[in-house]
């Protein structure tokens, strides 16, 4: 039987800034771009629970978020700050995971982490392991995590996300179903706004909906991915935790302080942003055979153009 955790920090940037000034505690607090007293570009980071309650998320643009509430605290971020706290993280995790057998870490963003648990042999003592490790964190760096616990990646994954903040959901594989069918279909990793549409004029909402789609029906809808689907609808997922890590994209963005058309200005910083971009690349050693460019105009909408190149280069 396999037995994984997925440990996902809560408001992890907003929520290091708040350790730092506790001053702020309490308050909304909005970690992303300058809001320039709302007519700043860029966007939203993260923000803290209390500035969620005013609609506030990840990816907003700045200034949306500062009409909604002018009075947060706004914070610019500080990766290089954030990564260091991460990997204290990933150490405090590395470290509890001696005592267990056959244990594998898999870090897949700056604040989550996968674990393979199956050595403890059963959720009871995987459910007291993730409870240690919650209150390590908490001790050690004053920062509070969710995890969810389940027979695969796909149902820890959601189950970290379905008591937040400081949630430990545990879903042993004779619940699994239970527990997805009410779910939004978008609570499946992968499942975007785009593919939610064409679900839902399906008039398919939820996993149990989604679970009466015949395979046929979802792979002449997707293609590929409407397979990826089918199985997450009934909670499966083969996948490994993984302990190496590759890196999979590598990307550099810009925004504009004022509205730009001019052609040879933009092609100028096109050319510094590739040249950024192939120095990564360089310095890492990597052969990328995609290359993606995204265009985003002041009111949001977005363009996205991609070529897979016949070799890596
Ligand atoms: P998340 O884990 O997605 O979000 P979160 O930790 O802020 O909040 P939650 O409690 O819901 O888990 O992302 C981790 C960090 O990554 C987040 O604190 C800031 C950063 N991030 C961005 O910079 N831009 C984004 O669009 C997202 C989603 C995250
Ligand atoms: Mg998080």
């Amino acid at each position: 039987m396999r037995i994984i955790a997925h440990l996902d920090m809560d408001c992890f940037f907003a929520q290091v800034e708040e350790r730092e000034n506790p001053s702020i505690k309490g308050q909304p607090v909005v970690v992303g771009a300058d809001p320039k007293g709302g007519g700043g570009r860029g966007v939203v980071s993260t923000a803290n629970y209390e500035a969620r309650k005013f609609g506030i998320h990840s990816g907003m643009p700045i200034s949306w978020a500062w009409r909604a509430c002018p009075q947060a605290v706004y914070l610019y971020p500080r990766h290089d700050f954030y990564s260091k706290v991460s990997a204290r993280i990933r150490e405090i995790i590395r470290n509890s995971l001696k005592n267990v057998s056959d244990a594998k870490l898999e870090q897949v963003s700056i604040d989550e982490f996968y674990l393979d648990l199956s050595g403890l042999k059963n959720f009871y003592f995987s459910q007291e392991f993730c409870h240690d490790i919650k209150d390590k964190i908490q001790q050690n760096e004053k920062l509070s995590c969710s995890i969810g616990l389940g027979p695969n990646k796909l149902i820890a994954k959601i189950a970290s996300g379905f008591q937040k903040p400081s949630g430990l959901t545990v879903i042993p594989q004779n619940q699994v179903e239970k527990f997805l069918a009410p779910l939004q279909v978008e609570t499946i990793p992968g499942v975007g706004p785009k593919t939610a549409v064409v679900l839902n004029h399906q008039r398919i909402k939820t996993i149990a909906d989604l679970k009466n789609l015949s395979q046929e029906k979802l792979l002449s809808l997707f293609g590929k991915w409407g397979q990826g689907m089918f199985e997450a609808s009934r909670g499966i997922d083969e996948s490994e935790v993984s302990e190496i890590w590759e890196r999979k994209t590598l990307g550099k963005q810009t925004t504009f302080a004022h509205d730009m058309g001019n052609f040879y200005f933009l092609k100028r910083e096109l050319f510094d942003l590739c040249g950024q971009v192939w120095n990564e690349i360089a310095q890492e050693k990597l052969t990328p055979q995609m290359i993606e460019v995204t265009i985003r105009y002041f009111d949001f909408e977005t363009h996205t153009r991609q070529k897979t190149l016949p070799k890596p280069l």
